[in-house]
């Protein structure tokens, strides 16, 4: 039986968790989900966010309790948003703590900024702008072994990605033919400061089984937001979600910045529209963080925190999660 944990907060709604190891404690970078009655729309008008709140685990016994460490960070303090304030995650860099974040600037265009802090938890100092370049949603930062540090992210609709195919900012973009590429994430390297890129960032290629990109039409098995890398066995995994189909999705390649080719399905969807995930090794084991509904009954912008660990076949791929099946 896969070690599996229910929702690890409920004093607040969380979503869209970051998970990461450091000093032998697993953190959680979240997004803070705030309760609202207004309406939800292909924007994610619902996702209302105003700040972070940083969870902590000792260990993942059941008998460990997940901390909220409190408020880390909140969109007052940030002098370029204007609201909603998304999935978030973190790096570590010569003991500094960087949290990336996705916001609306006060023009509504989503884009990423970064906050400093000499702890894990925060609080977080917000720098002044966003990142130069930096456009769309759902940061995820990935240390190679090299020492490098990339930075992948983007999400269609409500996410923008469409709105940036020509490299500019355009309102109202063509919609992309059903057999053509579809869009992939973008990925930058981080500059030794870790607060700009090394160079505008460049959108990755997912690739089917026979060398082709993946097509728009193909909901199934195309980028749609919430990327995260990590390494198993020399390899990259590229994980995602489908968003339309509700999969979380992975491919593998032999650069961090691609191209992927697409391997299988991670997890079956789960209770609410949203899936966003990370995936972590902790004491030789792996685990699957994610989010879902089940508390709220299905309300999109109420989402809660859990974790299962995940098994890897000797060919490399992932044992899928069917996240009820323990039930
Ligand atoms: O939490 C707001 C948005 O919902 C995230 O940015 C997406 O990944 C989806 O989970």
């Amino acid at each position: 039986m896969a070690k599996q944990r229910e929702a690890l907060v409920t004093n607040i709604f969380t979503a869209d968790p970051s998970a990461h190891v450091f000093d032998d404690k697993i953190y959680i970078y979240p997004s803070h989900d705030l309760p609202h009655d207004g309406g939800d729309d292909d924007e994610g008008v619902e996702y209302a966010m105003e700040d972070y709140h940083i969870l902590s685990m000792d260990n993942t016994d059941d008998a460990t309790p997940c901390i909220d460490n409190g408020e880390a960070l909140h969109m007052k303090d940030v002098p370029w948003v204007s609201k909603q304030m998304w999935a978030p995650d973190v790096a570590l860099k010569d003991g500094k703590y960087y949290l990336y974040f996705p916001a609306r600037d006060k023009q509504g265009i989503f884009r990423l900024g970064v906050a400093v802090s000499d702890s894990p938890v925060g609080p977080f100092k917000a720098e002044d702008c966003f990142i130069p370049g930096s456009r769309s949603i759902d940061p995820a930062v990935f240390k190679d072994d090299d020492g490098k540090y990339y930075c992948y992210n983007g999400g269609l609709w409500g996410g923008q990605l469409e709105k940036w195919m020509t490299g500019s900012f355009v309102e109202n973009p063509d919609e992309i033919p059903a057999d053509a590429a579809a869009l992939g994430p973008l990925v930058a390297e981080l500059n030794e400061d870790m607060k700009t890129f090394k160079a505008f960032p460049k959108m990755i290629t997912i690739l089917d089984e026979n060398g082709e990109p993946i097509k728009a039409g193909d909901e199934d098995r195309r980028y749609f937001e919430g990327p995260w890398m990590h390494k198993y066995n020399g390899l990259y995994y590229l994980s995602y979600s489908t968003g339309t189909t509700h999969f979380l999705v992975y491919a593998t390649g032999t650069s961090p910045e691609g191209p992927f080719t697409y391997r299988g399905r991670l997890m079956e969807p789960v209770i609410g529209w949203t899936t966003h995930h990370s995936i972590i090794e902790y004491h030789g084991k792996w685990y699957l963080f994610y989010h879902d509904c089940e508390i709220s009954k299905g309300i999109n912008h109420r989402r809660n925190v859990k974790f299962t660990e995940i098994f890897y076949n000797e060919d490399g791929t992932i044992k899928t999660v069917f996240p009820y099946d323990h039930k």
